[in-house]
């Protein structure tokens, strides 16, 4: 049975690199890895796809065709693509790797707030084991103000897809040691957070509940990664096993139940 690997974010977090790199590293270690783009606005990929939405809906066309500006034409595009969902989910299926790994478009409503992310990727993974990486650009959350923002989007993503999660901070080679140091501070201790959020008067929650609230949103894994030095990838594929076979053999392995 394969495994789906999910990786969400918002736009420019690394979504496309980190799938490009988690492949090769998947493929370093002798398994067998499959990237599906499902990013229909895509114009430049590092990698090779072996299934590509934009097989199925052109999101270029969509938006001259009626109209729409970038945005809501990748909206539109996904909703076209629910409609063909059999035909991509038969081509998937048509492959036999170990991991299928799922680069995502960065507009995140899509997962977030609406349908027809969920549907999609539902429909693909159908009873096989899956986890989300959702991406968390470094370079911003060294602003614990946006660190907060950041994992509320995770946790909305959470709410909606339901699958195993684990939160990556990516871009580390771009972060200074100190700051480097102050995001796992963050991690390690959600009071510290709390405590260094700007203007945490101005919130509607009091100190006390912020922090209740940061214990929550921090239960999801968190691993470190940088997609150009390829450190915290062995990190990240323990945290993967951990969530995706929880120690067990591959091949015993029982699949996760219908969502
Ligand atoms: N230095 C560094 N640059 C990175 C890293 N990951 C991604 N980038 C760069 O960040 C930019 C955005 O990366 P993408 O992988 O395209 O991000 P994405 O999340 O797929 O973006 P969208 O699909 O547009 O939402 C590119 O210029 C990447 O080369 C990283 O770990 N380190
Ligand atoms: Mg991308």
């Amino acid at each position: 049975m394969p495994y789906y690997i999910v990786v969400l974010g918002t736009a420019g977090s690394g979504k496309t690199t980190l799938s490009g790199s988690l492949r090769e590293y998947l493929e370093d270690h002798s398994l067998d890895a499959a990237i599906v783009n499902l990013d229909p606005a895509v114009e430049k990929l590092p990698y090779d796809p072996d299934v590509d939405v934009r097989d199925y809906v052109d999101a270029r066309e969509v938006m001259e065709k009626y109209g729409l500006g970038p945005n809501g034409a990748l909206i539109a595009s996904m909703d076209m693509l629910a409609l063909k969902i059999n035909d991509l989910r038969e081509e998937i299926e048509g492959l036999r790797p170990n991991y299928f790994i799922i680069d995502t478009p960065g507009q995140m409503e899509v997962f977030a707030f609406r349908e027809t992310g969920p549907i999609i990727l539902n429909s693909i993974i159908g009873e096989n084991r899956r986890a989300s990486l959702f991406l968390i650009d470094g370079l911003q959350v060294v602003n614990p103000n946006n660190l907060l923002s950041s994992l509320l989007l995770s946790a909305s993503v959470h709410a909606r897809l339901a699958y195993p999660q684990i939160n990556v901070v990516t871009k580390t080679d771009l972060i200074p040691g100190d700051e480097l140091g102050k995001i796992d501070e963050y991690f390690e201790d959600p009071y510290s957070l709390a405590e260094a959020l700007n203007s945490p008067g101005y919130l509607i929650w009091s100190k006390d509940e912020i922090e209740l609230l940061l214990e929550k949103l921090m239960l999801f894994d968190v691993v470190k990664v940088s997609n150009v030095s390829g450190e915290g990838l062995d990190e990240l594929y323990a945290a993967l096993q951990r969530v995706l076979a929880g120690g067990e053999d591959y091949y015993t392995e029982e699949p996760n139940p219908v969502l």
